[in-house]
Formats: C-alpha cells, structure tokens, sequence
C-alpha cells in the first residue's frame, strides 16, 4: 500500500487521508488500523473538556505552543458532538488556532457527529491511534460539553482536563454533569474575571473529601489562557499525573482495560455489519410482520425460530 509507505515517511498528506479513510470506515480501514496498530502506543493522550466557551481551544492553543517550543510532536482532535455537520464550531475552533495550522509538528483534525456504528467515540480514539503511530508525542483531545460521548472520549485518554470558569458559577452543577468524577486536573480559566477565587474554593472544599494522603493530589489551577497565564503550570501538572500513573500502574491498567474495551467494540460492530449484511436481507420480516399484526405470531418466538436456525439460542 503506497500511502501507507508515505505514511511511514512522514507525509502530512498521506496521515490526512489515512484519518479520512478512519472517519468514513471506508473499505480497508480496518486494515489499516491493523497495520498502524504495532506503532502506536507511544503517544500520551490528554483529554480537556468543560462547558462551551470555557476556554478549552485557547488552552489547547497555547499548550500546544509550549510543547511545541520544548520540541515535541501534537496532535490535536477537537470533537463536537452537538454539531451535525463539519462547519459552525468546528470552523470556530480551527480558526483560534490558526497560529498552529502552519506548524510541521501539529496536526489538527476536527470530528463531529457520525452516524456510524462505532459512535464518535470510537472514531476519535481510532484517530488518536493513527495520530500516535505518525510519531505524535501528545495527543490533545477537546471535546465541548458533558454528555455521554465526551464521558467515553476522555475516558479513552491518560490525563483529564476539565475546564471551568467563573460564569458556571455553581460547581454542584458540574457534580450534577459528572464531571468531578472525571477529572484529574482541574483549571479555572478566565481568571481575570470576577468570581474565580470563590469557584477555586468550592471545588477545593467538594475535593478535599475525595483527597486521600499519597494518592493523586487533584489540582486546582486557575487560568488565564488568552493571557498565557497559568499554561506552564498546566504542563508540568499534566507532567506529574503522568508520573504519578506510571509509578502507581494505573496507566498500563487503564491502557488494558481499554483494549479489551476495543475488542469488544470490534467484535460488536462486525456482528453488527454481519447481521445487517447477512442475515437481515435473507429474512422476509415484512412477512412475519404481518403475521404477528394478525394475532399468528409473536416477536419473540419469531426471533427465537431466527436465531435457531443460524444456531443462536438464548438455550444453547
Ligand atoms: N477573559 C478571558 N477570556 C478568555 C480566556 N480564555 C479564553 N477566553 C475567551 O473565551 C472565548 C472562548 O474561548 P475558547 O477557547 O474558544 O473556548 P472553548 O471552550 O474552546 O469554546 P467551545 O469549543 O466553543 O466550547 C474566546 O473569545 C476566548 O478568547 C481568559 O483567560 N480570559
Ligand atoms: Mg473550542
């Protein structure tokens, strides 16, 4: 495979096209990934999320330009599950950082909404994945909002980033969206504005419950990200929690668990193609439909009969 060569050497190109074929589960990508596979794994993934507006782009924005500075490679996956369609947001977010674009050593990709079987989240970790095996050192993941595809992205990824500000006032609120479960590092952003000191209190005092002496220190740290303020101390925390779950092994714990998370997801989304592609097509279920509306039949013996005949039985 030529663009797997190009891939290999280095082509921003051929990496673009690759992370397409991933979105879209054209023909091979499954191949691919296999191919890719061997070679990542090297990557640390950081997750950043929080409410809209927060400040998690401009906090991506500028760490990216630290790592940058210390010479590392980024990757950067901005995913928004509220936006059907690439555009608004997406647009959005890939012009506050624009500074980066032009930058070898970051690649930006902005994913949205699939109806794919896989889900979105799925999708971004399979991007991560491709991304890590391009050679990217840090693999940076925003996601807006607190539903349950942001709850598996960033579950997917070795350090969690939420990001308040002082306008989401209550903090019960984000206990409410679990996002105090999520969180490794905590950041008030938007710092300058009034209200940030009484937000930092709150968490420290909701936090201090969960703190327990030699464990993991659960952060605060307030922000100024359009001043550049407070994103050094972003990374050398990120640095520390990084070291913390090495030395303590839940990284490789968390790392195998989610690969046995991807093989079943492999496993489910094949045996849904198979469904789809092999046995639905050989039933006449308008048929049976029709049988069950008459009185004749019922669903659940009718799938029942099905799945005895392909040699599935809840019995067997
Ligand atoms: N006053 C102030 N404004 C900030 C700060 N950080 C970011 N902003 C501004 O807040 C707005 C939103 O910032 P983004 O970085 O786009 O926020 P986001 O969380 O990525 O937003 P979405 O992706 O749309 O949810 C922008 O206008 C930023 O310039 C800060 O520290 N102080
Ligand atoms: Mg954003």
């Amino acid at each position: 495979m030529d663009i797997l060569k190009r891939f290999n050497q280095g082509d921003r190109m051929a990496l673009s096209k690759i992370i397409s074929y991933v979105e879209n589960q054209s023909l091979d990508y499954r191949k691919v990934l296999a191919k890719l596979y061997p070679k990542a794994g090297k990557a640390y993934r950081v997750g950043f999320t929080g409410p809209p507006g927060a400040g998690k782009s401009t906090i991506v924005d500028k760490l990216t330009s630290l790592l940058v500075r210390k010479e590392h490679k980024v990757g950067i996956i901005a995913v928004d599950p509220t936006s059907p369609f690439t555009g608004g947001a997406l647009l959005g977010d890939r012009i506050r950082m624009q500074n980066l674009t032009n930058q070898k050593e970051v690649f930006i990709r902005s994913m949205a909404t699939r109806g794919s079987y896989g889900g979105l989240a799925t999708t971004t970790k399979e991007v991560a994945t491709v991304m890590d095996a391009f050679g990217k050192e840090f693999i940076l993941i925003e996601t807006v909002g607190v539903g349950q595809v942001e709850l598996d992205v960033v579950d997917a990824c070795d350090t969690t980033v939420v990001i308040f500000v002082p306008e989401s006032g209550d903090s019960i609120q984000a206990m409410k969206a679990g996002l105090m479960e999520i969180a490794d590092i905590f950041v008030v952003n938007k710092a300058d504005r009034e209200g940030a000191k009484r937000i930092v209190t709150e968490l420290d005092m909701i936090l201090d419950i969960r703190r327990k002496k030699g464990e993991w220190e659960y952060p605060i740290l307030s922000t100024e990200a359009v001043n550049n303020k407070g994103i050094d101390l972003l990374l050398s925390k990120i640095s520390e929690h990084k070291e913390f779950i090495i030395d303590n092994h839940i990284f490789e714990k968390h790392r195998k668990s989610q690969i046995k998370t991807d093989i079943k997801k492999i496993i489910e989304h094949r045996i849904r193609d198979f469904i789809d592609e092999k046995i639905l097509p050989s039933l006449n279920l308008d048929h049976i439909a029709d049988k069950i509306l008459r009185g004749e039949d019922d669903p659940y013996s009718a799938g029942e009969r099905i799945l005895a005949q392909i040699n599935i039985t809840n019995s067997g």
